[in-house]
């Protein structure tokens, strides 16, 4: 009899590990472990989501016929790793080795690699594009843009094609998106599922004092729930996804995204159904293209091509540090004070949901981080831990390519830097701010106003000659040097305040 490992983000029936054993003979093995808890301080939600699901998940798998040796994380004989327990159960089953399904992190491939355990390693079907299929598509291009990849993926799926073209005429129809916050918000937010009490009391005494809010826990915790909050979403949100997509508002934190990263990423939902489902909602005429292609767009070209990046450029991707960024993250990140409300709410609402959509991550609190220079691998460990959809596959390309530029511009083709103004079109967060979006310079300056220009001023030597970046440099130096001199001091003196630990 063989070891089925099944990690706590591989909560599918259809895992290939499983697919690949016998139930009437493997055992499969799951475990709760210090080790996964700890390698960055998880926000108390996603630990809890984590075990939660896992638990159910083991009762499914029995309930299917299978025999599965659980590990909770206080049980007096667990080891702390998942190799520990590997070895350990290997000896209690007298197992003649380990087969398991890729995890979706460099650390653990390796760990795994190098356990003393036969073992064998299957690739990770959940997703659409083999770790070959991109290779092939990566190779020899000189830039590895997202949208061309998309397009591959809609042609290889079949999804929104038209014969051999894109339903509609067009591959993205992004420009009838981002439309700024509306003034009300019609969808009512993700469903809410009642917890499991025993694994808030054990996350609680165990992890409590981490960054984050273990209550009220709400999130889907199996495959049922998880398509229930999709169905209520496909209902109520899609049809708005695309208008609003980029939108912030101070009174709703959730707009029209669909709050499923969680559950796809840890297996409870299956990619290509999620998108078949929603291409479903236009051909019935509930969804509008725009919604649909968008959200599709979000599924089979990003997710799965930040996938691809992770694992072509390897091991080394999370310590990449391009722009040469080395200040440590401010205390703002982890709830401090601050003058910011675009930052407050962020970060507070990161804290109540372990959950903040695309546009904050990237706009606001990736925004700040990038025109702040904050060292990329501590931004990189603060994704990784506060949010409960973040696993490295996914979380590292997003914040070391795409966020920080830390990657020297493999995901973005500029960085995405942008002063207040951004902000404030998108969001009705300036309004109700202690600094003014109007003002450039002077004590209510908002600092992404100054900080922007600071950001481009010291990396004049790598941006100025880039194409889509001309436009910002001509306007900074049309200014008249006073001028300039004076928002370079004020944008240090903010920056030297906040190294200091005063609120900003
Ligand atoms: P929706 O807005 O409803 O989008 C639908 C789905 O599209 C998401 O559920 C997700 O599966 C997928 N998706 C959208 N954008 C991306 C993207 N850029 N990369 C991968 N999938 C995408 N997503 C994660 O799943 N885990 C992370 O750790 C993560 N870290 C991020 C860090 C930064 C700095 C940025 C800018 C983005 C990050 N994202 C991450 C992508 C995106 O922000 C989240 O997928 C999204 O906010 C999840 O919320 P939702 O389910 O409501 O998404
Ligand atoms: C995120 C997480 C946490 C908090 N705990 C566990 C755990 O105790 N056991 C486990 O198998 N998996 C856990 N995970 C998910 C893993 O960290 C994830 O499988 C790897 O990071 C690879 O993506
Ligand atoms: Fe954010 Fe500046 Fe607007 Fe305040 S004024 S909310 S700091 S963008």
């Amino acid at each position: 009899m063989r070891l089925v490992l099944v990690l706590g983000d591989q909560l599918s029936t259809e895992l290939s590990a499983l697919k690949k054993t016998d139930k009437a003979q493997d055992v499969v093995v799951m475990a709760e472990v210090t080790g996964e808890a700890t390698y960055v301080p998880h926000h108390p939600k996603k630990i809890a989501f984590t075990f939660m699901a896992m638990r159910k998940f083991a009762e499914k798998l029995r309930g299917d016929g299978w025999t599965v040796a659980y590990t909770k994380l206080d049980d007096p004989n667990n080891t702390g790793s998942i190799v520990g327990e590997l070895i350990r159960r290997a000896s209690e089953y007298d197992a003649a080795g380990v087969v398991y399904t890729e995890p979706g992190e460099w650390r653990l491939i390796e760990a795994l690699g190098d356990m003393p355990l036969q073992s064998h390693s299957l690739p990770d079907t959940r997703f659409i594009a083999t770790h070959q299929e991109f290779e092939e598509w990566a190779e020899g291009r000189k830039q590895l843009r997202m949208e061309y990849f998309y397009r591959d993926i809609r042609r290889k799926t079949g999804l929104l094609m038209d014969g051999d073209k894109p339903e509609g005429g067009k591959w993205n129809y992004d420009h009838d998106n981002r439309k700024p916050a509306p003034d009300q918000v019609h969808f009512k937010g993700p469903l809410k599922f009642a917890p499991d009490k025993d694994v808030l009391d054990l996350v609680d005494a165990r992890f409590g004092d981490n960054f984050g809010d273990l209550r009220p826990f709400w999130f889907a915790t199996d495959t049922v729930q998880a398509q229930e909050q999709l169905t209520h979403w496909l209902d109520g949100g899609l049809p708005k996804f695309g208008d609003f997509q980029d939108a912030m508002l101070n009174e709703n934190r959730f707009l029209y995204h669909s709050l499923i990263s969680f559950y796809l990423n840890a297996g409870l939902l299956d990619p290509l159904k999620v998108c078949q489902q929603a291409e479903a909602a236009y051909r019935s005429g509930h969804a509008p293209l725009n919604a649909v292609e968008g959200f599709i767009r979000q599924i089979i070209g990003w997710r799965e091509y930040v996938r691809g990046i992770y694992f072509l450029e390897g091991p080394d991707y999370t310590s990449r540090n391009a722009l040469g960024h080395d200040r440590q993250l401010p205390a703002v990140y982890w709830g401090g004070d601050t003058k910011m409300n675009c930052m407050a709410k962020a970060v507070g609402q990161t804290q109540q949901e372990a959950y903040a959509h695309h546009i904050q991550r990237l706009m606001v609190t990736g925004n700040f981080a990038l025109l702040s220079g904050i060292d990329p691998m501590e931004v990189h460990e603060w994704y990784l831990a506060v949010y409960a959809d973040a696993y490295e596959w996914v979380e590292a390309p997003n914040v070391i390519g795409m966020s920080q530029f830390a990657d020297d511009g493999i995901i973005a083709s500029k960085p995405y830097i942008s002063s207040g103004n951004y902000i404030h079109k998108m969001s009705n967060h300036c309004g109700s701010c202690a600094y003014r979006v109007q003002d450039k310079t002077g004590e209510n300056a908002c600092p992404f106003n100054l900080l922007y220009w600071h950001f481009l001023d010291r990396h004049r030597d790598r941006f100025s000659n880039n194409p889509r970046m001309g436009n910002m440099y001509r306007v900074w130096d049309r200014m008249d040097e006073a001028r300039r001199a004076t928002v370079l001091a004020e944008a240090d003196a903010f920056l030297q305040k906040m190294d200091a630990g005063e609120p900003v």
